[in-house]
């Protein structure tokens, strides 16, 4: 061979567009080293090549096991144009590679396979392609490393104008990368499930986002799933809902020192409260009771162990799960986790004006809500409990007035007259919801003969209550009064104090940093709030 003549070693699975690679590297003078069968291919179609142990001077063995495994192929492609790398090939009588074109065992599709053996597996577990790939990605300031048959007609035509470019070979190193990568994480999921158990490194869940998406399965990298499934089968969602929902009502209570809980949909709360002097049954009923419309079917989550009238009260509702940390053998529940995470505490609110107790608490409730919920957010609290939240909108006065609204929504269910509907014996919670959600947000079915929605509205009652006047509606908003909001970013415009404002709000936290803050300030003073600065932006998602 002459010096100047380049190296190619080729040891490929996916044989695909292999010989128009051989080929084309041929009619450039190059040198083809390849592994068995490989080499076969090339072999037969012509191509000049020769077999890989032409160079290490060792047959393939092991049964295939090792085939390219060895110090004159990897210190060919790992040499640097160094002189102290040079003379160590030299010692050798080793030979620089230029190219290596690889990809590796089937792995994925070998284990796809319906009671594909461990046995069968392992056999299928590449360790000198990933060496090849690696080696030569690694070295790509002078190696060129091909791991993917698609990128052979391109590579072809660089090579056939002169070079292959840096920038080609960074781009075809970092392919090299994500293949390892790719491989490895295959791997190392498939013996997590086989060696590290359910339940415990890793969790089968019932189905991903949606029932088609299955299978699906959550898992920790190193250590514990940090909960413990007790009954049920958790979706992916409901996964979310309790990694979210379990830090909540856990930095609730440290921050409150009160028993606390959440109603989750969605991977947002609908509902939070910390209620002092209040078993943990008074708790989960406020936060269930914040937006019951949004709760039904919801992730519940309760900072304390679960007794049997907090299990009863649940009982009586439609839900999808439970965390908690502990359950007295009373409290029956059909699907329980325990956690046992350890979430970072926040410091909510931050200003020199001495808030009263009731606002601290309410703001802690809000912006600790806000923390776990899907951004844009805007909390409402009153009571020590969540009575309005915003989740999820691109814009901030959407979610003010989503929140507000939902705020208004909870005060209005209090109405003297709401707590009196006569309702149909044997109605059940929910329609009564739907009902009560109907009359307080004005959207009661206008009366026409037949109206099958007016029907079904009017189904319910023994009674059908008259519909709110806006006098009546007036005078009863105006009783609601020392709400505090919390946000999760700044106010960009004043339009979210006058919103807030209308709701019956006294107290604000939000981060600052908009040019508007100063107008901010302004509105929220002339509207006789109080502005908390709140130093944490708490975008979440
Ligand atoms: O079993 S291996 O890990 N041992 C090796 O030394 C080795 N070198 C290359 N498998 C090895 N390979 C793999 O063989 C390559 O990754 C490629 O997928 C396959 C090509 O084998 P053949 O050329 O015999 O078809």
């Amino acid at each position: 061979m002459s010096s100047s003549q380049k190296t190619a070693i080729l040891s490929v699975y996916n044989k695909t567009g292999l010989l128009d690679l051989a080929n084309g590297l041929a009619l450039q003078g190059i040198r083809l080293l390849a592994s068995g069968g490989t080499a076969k291919l090339i072999r037969e179609a012509g191509i000049g090549v020769e077999d890989v142990s032409s160079i290490t001077h060792a047959p393939e063995m092991l049964a295939g096991r090792v085939k390219t495994l060895h110090p004159a192929v990897h210190a060919g492609i790992l040499a640097r144009d160094l002189e102290s790398d040079e003379k160590d090939l030299a010692e050798q009588n080793i030979d620089k590679v230029d190219y290596v074109v690889c990809n590796l065992y089937p792995f994925k599709d070998t284990i796809a396979k319906v009671n594909v053996t461990i046995a069968e597996a392992i056999e299928e577990i590449d360790i000198g392609g990933v060496t090849l790939l690696r080696a030569a990605a690694k070295n790509h300031s002078r190696v060129t490393i091909l791991s993917d048959p698609a990128d052979y007609p391109s590579f072809l035509e660089e090579l056939r104008s002169g070079e292959v470019s840096e920038a080609s070979r960074k781009l075809y190193a970092l392919k090299a990368f994500e293949h390892t990568a790719d491989y490895d994480a295959t791997i190392a999921e498939f013996f997590r499930k086989r060696y590290a158990g359910d339940g415990v490194q890793h969790l089968t869940l019932r189905y991903g986002a949606n029932p088609h998406q299955k299978p699906a399965q959550a898992f920790v990298e190193s250590g514990k799933i940090p909960f413990k499934v007790l009954s049920g089968s958790p979706g992916y969602i409901n996964l979310l809902d309790a990694l979210n929902s379990w830090p909540l009502v856990k930095e609730l209570k440290e921050s409150l020192d009160l028993p606390a809980a959440a109603s989750f949909k969605h991977v947002s709360p609908a509902g939070a409260a910390g209620l002092d002097d209040s078993p943990l049954a008074c708790a989960y009923a406020r936060a269930r009771g914040a937006d019951r419309m949004s709760s039904f079917g919801d992730w519940i989550a309760l900072s304390d162990e679960v007794d049997a009238v907090t299990a009863r009260i649940i009982g009586r509702e439609v839900s999808d799960g439970v965390i908690a940390p502990a359950y007295t053998p009373g409290a029956t529940l059909f699907f329980r986790l325990i956690p046992t995470m350890s979430p970072q505490a926040l410091k909510p609110a931050n200003s020199d004006y001495k808030l009263p107790p009731q606002a601290l608490i309410d703001l802690t409730v809000a912006t600790i809500a806000l923390k776990y919920t899907q951004s844009n957010s805007v909390c409402y609290a009153k009571n020590g409990q969540i009575v309005g939240l915003g989740a999820g909108q691109q814009s901030r006065i959407h979610c003010t007035r989503l929140a507000g609204d939902k705020a208004d929504n909870w005060w209005f269910r209090q109405h003297p007259r709401v707590l009196d509907f006569k309702w149909k014996k044997g109605t059940k919670r929910p329609d009564k919801s739907n009902a009560i959600d109907l009359f307080v947000s004005g959207l009661v079915p206008k009366k026409v003969e037949g109206d099958p929605e007016r029907e079904q509205y009017e189904s319910v009652f023994e009674e059908v209550p008259t519909d709110f006047t806006p006098e009546e509606r007036e005078e009863w908003i105006k009783q609601c009064t020392n709400v505090s909001v919390s946000s999760d970013a700044f106010f960009p415009f004043t339009d979210n104090v006058f919103r807030a404002h209308r709701s019956g709000v006294k107290y604000l936290a939000a981060p600052g940093g908009s040019v508007m803050d100063q107008a901010v300030h302004e509105a929220a003073d002339k509207c006789g709030m109080v502005f908390v600065h709140q130093e944490t932006r708490l975008f979440h998602h």
